[in-house]
Parts: structure tokens; sequence; C-alpha cells
């Protein structure tokens, strides 16, 4: 077993390049992980999100918990098995769908009671039972449970919120170490909340770097709140953690988003648009977003991406992606998924071979005149 342990590589002003090694391989950073909810990321194999350069794919408690259930999963091995996917996985807590699912929850001091979305029926998420059902599941990288605060919102509750969360992270981590998380060679990030408030931000993240975690996530940003009042909240929070620790900035974002992150010292994202965008005939490529829906792409023979590695991107043409969103088939929903991992990947790999060539600042303004619009 390989005990969890980032391993700093070398840095470009602030951003930094890294790797992590976890139970079930290594995961190089700055690292974009595709989003598999449900045990799937959505319309793709295994076999082919591996192929894009994923090493890390990330699950959801609370969807899990309902369906097929955490002891169902771990009866069947476990989500890597399940899932055939035998690289890292990291889970998130259930505290984002606090937020998202909002009228579907009753929360208190003890956790969160939620009815179920599919069949109504009740479930208690608690910090303690969160870490049960990630260590059920076998995650190699597993999140507290924390509320995720909607912005704009009233600086009291952010601030309700952001102590909640704190407390919520100190019986996370117990019940992490009651399960002999750390001996299992798995992780347990605290996630710093505090919403659009500088000082909230920032004692939420000294708090947290109090602790034990194996790493620190940036919750609570990318709910609401402009592009410059997140980036402005990560010069504040990230030089308060912990310089040796994999830093996770949740549920982003636009590649102009992670390029300003990777810039300011973000190590992991996770976001589901390159598969949503992929499902709506979106495709994200070297040359910008394109539509494909659009009835200019009706005669066009080229495909997406001439010198890409990925089939999707380099052997289909753009009039066929363009006919098959046109139809609703399903295959077009699947390759404009698998360009779109593959874009995103590209992307990643490009920022770390800047970062480890001395050449971040250059790319960064290169990539961000691309991206400047989304
Ligand atoms: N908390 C958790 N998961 C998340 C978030 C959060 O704040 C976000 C916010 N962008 C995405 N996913 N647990």
């Amino acid at each position: 077993m390989t005990p969890f342990r980032y391993e700093p590589l070398g840095q470009d002003d602030a951003a930094r390049r890294g790797r992590l090694h976890t139970a079930h391989g290594t995961v190089e950073t700055p690292a974009f992980m595709p989003v598999g909810t449900q045990a799937t990321v959505k319309a793709m194999f295994p076999e082919d999100v591996a192929a894009t350069g994923a090493e890390v794919v990330l699950g959801n408690t609370y969807h899990l918990m309902l369906r097929p259930t955490a002891e169902r999963v771990s009866g069947l091995g476990g989500l890597h098995t399940f899932m055939r996917w035998n690289r890292t996985i990291l889970t998130d807590s259930g505290g984002f769908q606090i937020m998202s699912l909002s009228g579907l929850r009753k929360l208190e001091e003890h956790g969160v009671a939620f009815q179920s979305h599919i069949d109504g029926s009740r479930h208690l998420l608690t910090p303690e039972r969160s870490v049960e059902i990630q260590g059920l599941l076998g995650s190699d990288i597993q999140m507290q449970l924390d509320e995720c605060v909607r912005l704009p919102a009233e600086r009291k509750e952010v601030e309700r919120g952001m102590r909640l969360s704190l407390r919520w992270a100190e019986r996370s981590r117990a019940a992490f170490e009651a399960m002999d998380g750390p001996a299992k060679g798995q992780a347990l990030f605290g996630i710093v909340q505090g919403g659009d408030d500088a000082g909230l931000r920032v004692e939420s993240a000294a708090a947290l770097s109090a602790m034990p975690f194996e790493g620190y996530s940036i919750g609570g940003l990318a709910v609401g709140e402009p592009q410059d009042v997140m980036l402005a909240m990560l010069d504040e929070t990230l030089p308060v953690l912990p310089a040796e620790k994999p830093r996770y900035l949740m549920g982003v974002g636009t590649p102009h988003d992670i390029i300003e992150a990777v810039a300011r010292g973000i190590d992991m994202f996770d976001c589901v648009m390159p598969t949503r965008a992929g499902r709506h005939g979106v495709a994200y490529t070297r040359f910008g977003k394109l539509n494909l829906k659009n009835a200019r792409h009706a005669d066009d023979p080229a495909p997406l991406d001439p010198e890409s590695d990925c089939p999707a991107a380099r052997d289909y043409s753009r009039a066929y992606l363009h006919h098959l969103v046109r139809c609703g088939e399903g295959l077009g929903a699947m390759l404009l998924t698998w360009n779109n991992i593959a874009y995103y990947q590209h992307l990643m790999k490009t920022l770390r071979t800047a970062i480890e060539q001395g050449r971040f600042a250059e790319v960064r303004a290169e990539l961000g005149r691309l991206w400047a619009k989304g």
C-alpha cells in the first residue's frame, strides 16, 4: 500500500508543478479530474477517459449513497472495481448538494436530512456518515462534509456556513482517523469556505491548516460571484495554506478560470463543463469553443483538430458531428465529450510543461487571449 503523498516538483512564480501518490497510482499536477458523479464519466468508456491522460476521476457521496448505495458498491468490491476505473478516485462529500438541492433538505448542527431526488425517501448525512460512505466506496481522496453557500449571500449567512463547516471538519477528521483512513493510504481534505469575504476565508484557511488534513480544498466559489471576486479570494486564501500540501479548487471551471487559478497556486480541478457541454453540442478545441449545432458546420469536412491524438477530435468531420448533434444521436454526445475531456487534459499538460520550462507567464498570456471570453 502506498501512503498518500504530495510531491512538489517545481514552481514558476506561484504556479506549482507536483505529483500526487495514491494507492491507485500517480497524478501529475496541476490536474483536471473528469466528473463521474454516478460511477460513470457520462457518455465515456473508462478506457477512453484514461487514454485522454486523466489520472483521477471524481465520484459523489450523495448520488451513490442513494443509488446503488455505498454498502452495495462495497459488497461488489468497491468503486474502482464497480466502475472499472483502476486509477485514483476522489469523492465529494455531499456538501455541494446542501446548496444545489436546497429545497430537498433540512440542515442542522448534527448533519443534513435529505429527501431523495429519486423517490422522496429520507436520508441523513452527517460528517461521520459521509466519511463512512466514502470509505465503503474505497475512495483514495475523501472530502469533509461542508456547507457550500450560494452567492450573493448576507455576510451572516456566509459566516454561519463557514463556522459549521469548521466544526464538521473536526468531526470528519476524527471519524477518518477512527476508521484508519491514513493507514489505508487514503486522504481526507478539509474545505475552505467563507464566500466572497476575505476575512472569513483567511480565518477558515488558518483554522483548517491547524488540523492534520492531507490536502485542502477551496469550496464555495464559482457559485454566482464574478470571476475577479473568485480570483481575489484565491489571492487571499492560498498564502495561508501549507505549501507542502495539495490544493483543490472545487467545481472550476472554464479554461480561463483554470489558467488563472493555476497561476495562483491551485493543483487540482473538477468541473462538469467539458462533459455537460459535450452533451449539448459544444466542443472545446485548441482554436476555441465551437457550437456544432451551428449551420456553418453542415458542409465542413474538416475534423475538430487534425493534430489531436484523440480519435474523436481527429477522425470525424465537423459535418458529421453537426449531423449527429442535430439528430440528437448518442454518438454525437459521446464524441464531443471525448473530445472535450481530451482538450482539458491537453490544456493541463500544456500548463504543466510551461511551469517546468519556466514559461508559464508566456503561455498564460497566449492561452488567456484564446479563452478570454470563457
Ligand atoms: N463543497 C463541496 N463540493 C463542491 C463545492 C463546495 O463548496 C463546490 C463549489 N464550487 C463545488 N463542489 N463539498
